[in-house]
């Protein structure tokens, strides 16, 4: 198992230049409070709105720029098949990857998580210290308190939205 998640992590190394980022802090994650508002638009063309993949309770870090930022959600998983997430997309940063935090002998780590699996009938938290977006290459200023429209795609050509709130850069949960 150690030489399979050190694998994965040299795999990746070329993705860790902003491990120290403050998007990163890798804080403990708190109790995640659920809310059971689910936000979403119709698709404004192109993939078509999932009827049993939604996401829900969508916030991301308010960070300077050009430092990267982070977006956590929570993703619920309806139908009776496993989903997997393959992107995500915000308007307001030109780069948006899916990571996963890892320990490692102590040390948190990031790795690129290219497939993110969603049981059928369950659901998917990402939260600090465990999975987020990591959000690069910002083209504007968000101020604290803003909603920002984010899209999510699936494996399965489905798609969801959500809006996201704009958090302090010390915020740990929605
Ligand atoms: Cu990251």
């Amino acid at each position: 198992m150690r030489k399979v998640i050190i694998g994965v992590i040299a795999l990746c190394a070329g993705s860790f230049v902003y491990a120290a980022s403050p998007h990163d802090a890798h804080v403990p994650a708190p109790a995640h409070a659920q809310t059971t508002q689910h936000v979403s638009k119709a698709p404004e063309g192109g993939a078509e709105l999932s009827k049993t993949l939604t996401v829900s309770d969508c916030w991301i870090r308010s960070l300077p720029r050009p430092t990267p930022s982070a977006g956590y959600f929570v993703i619920k998983n309806a139908g009776n098949n496993e989903a997997k997430l393959v992107s995500m997309s915000i308007p307001a940063f030109g780069q948006v990857s899916l990571h996963q935090t890892i320990d490692q002998d102590g040390k948190s780590r990031m790795a690129v998580a290219d497939a993110v699996s969603i049981p059928a009938g369950g659901e998917l938290h990402f939260k600090p210290g465990s999975y987020h977006a990591m959000l690069e290459k910002p083209t504007q200023a968000l101020a604290v308190g803003a909603e920002v429209e984010a899209g999510f795609e699936f494996q399965s050509g489905e798609a969801a939205k959500a809006l996201c709130e704009v958090k302090p850069a010390n915020a740990l949960s929605r």
